[in-house]
């Protein structure tokens, strides 16, 4: 029989997790020939939670799902895995931004890169989810030298698909018909939404929106739709995130179709001017498993200074959490 992929899961038993983790179990992130085993981390006064999920993920009866683990114990938890996704943090209520957020979370971050750094395998692949999740990602590279640092991302797949959502409808096209979008910088309001290379059933969507939209009510839209769903519903963004995560993982896994791309934040290259290491996102290719930075896309001047100011707010959340920066 095929080994389990062995995926770990933090905040397992919160609200983003209820929705992820059964679409897990069920292949999503892996393709359908893949056994996975779960590896749940929780806080202990959440174990009883976790138990009750574990008891539906088992009421399932997944043929892929190998088995469950439930923990408060991150080296049991992170040892050894192929994958870790890490939701468990603190989220955004009404009227707080993700910098409130920084310190707080942040310390989760140091203290799980240390576990990971000690028992985690080297190439195992990381999506950080819990804001702020560019610098908590940076956070936990630097608390983690021995995992591929290559390999340690941040979500912006949501946001990638609430940009495709609002220029589908605006354009009065269907999702599938459109490509190449973009998400440039920080999972935040500063965060660049960018139509420009966007094409719809292969014709420029720039040719079929106005500038006028594209700058003035698409970007702010998007970048501010986390905020509109909390006013909505009262709570974070929970089915539509566990969706973004399963796209960017089975993407990174599975691959980009051809002339597609996603937007994933990585550890920059310094291509575009970013500052190398920084957690930015960027447009990717995937394939075998390795993403590829898209790196030279003409940025038009209205485009390169937005790009400029997210880059500015994730150097102040990176100074802001110095004291968490060392290993
Ligand atoms: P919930 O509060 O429902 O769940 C979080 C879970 O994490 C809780 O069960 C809690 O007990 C657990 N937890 C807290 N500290 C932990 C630790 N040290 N180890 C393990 N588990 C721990 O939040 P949920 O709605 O699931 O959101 C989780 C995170 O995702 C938040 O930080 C939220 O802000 C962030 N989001 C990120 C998005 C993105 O696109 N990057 C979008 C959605 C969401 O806002």
């Amino acid at each position: 029989m095929t080994q389990p992929k062995r995926v770990a899961v933090t905040g397992a038993a919160g609200q983003i997790c209820y929705s992820m983790l059964f679409r897990i179990a069920a292949g999503e992130i892996y393709g359908p020939d893949q056994p996975v085993s779960l590896h749940l981390l929780e806080i202990t006064p959440a174990l009883g939670l976790l138990e009750a999920v574990k008891m539906e993920l088992d009421d399932c009866a997944f043929p892929l799902l190998h088995d469950v683990v439930c923990t408060d114990d991150p080296t049991v938890a992170l040892t050894k895995v192929d994958c870790v996704l890490f939701v468990g943090a603190k989220p955004r209520g009404p009227g707080m931004e993700r910098s409130d957020l920084i310190t707080d979370n942040g310390k989760i971050f140091s203290s799980l890169g240390k576990i990971l750094n000690e028992v985690g395998n080297p190439d195992c692949k990381v999506c950080v989810v819990g804001n702020p999740a560019n610098t908590n990602a940076y956070i936990l590279k630097a608390n983690a030298p021995n995992i591929n640092p290559r390999n340690i991302t941040a979500l912006t797949r949501l946001d990638h698909n609430r940009a495709i959502s609002q220029l589908a409808s605006k354009a009065g096209a269907k999702v599938s018909e459109i490509n190449q979008m973009v998400i440039w910088g920080n999972h935040s309001t500063t965060q660049v939404p960018d139509i420009s290379y966007a094409t719809i059933n292969g014709k420029a969507a720039s040719d079929l929106v106005s500038e006028e939209w594209a700058q003035n009510e698409f970007i702010p839209t998007v970048a501010k739709r986390g905020a509109a769903v909390i006013d909505a519903r009262g709570s974070s963004s929970a089915a539509s995130a566990a969706n973004g995560v399963i796209d960017h993982m089975a993407t990174w896994i599975q691959g980009t179709p051809d002339g597609d791309w996603v937007s994933m934040a990585v550890p920059s290259d310094g291509s575009y001017g970013i500052d190398e290491g920084l957690i930015y996102s960027f447009p990717v290719q995937c394939k075998d498993g390795e993403y590829t930075i898209i790196n030279d896309l003409d940025v038009s001047d209205f485009i390169k200074e937005k790009m400029m100011a997210s880059q500015q707010e994730l150097r102040d959340e990176r100074d802001t959490v110095a004291s968490l920066l060392s290993a």
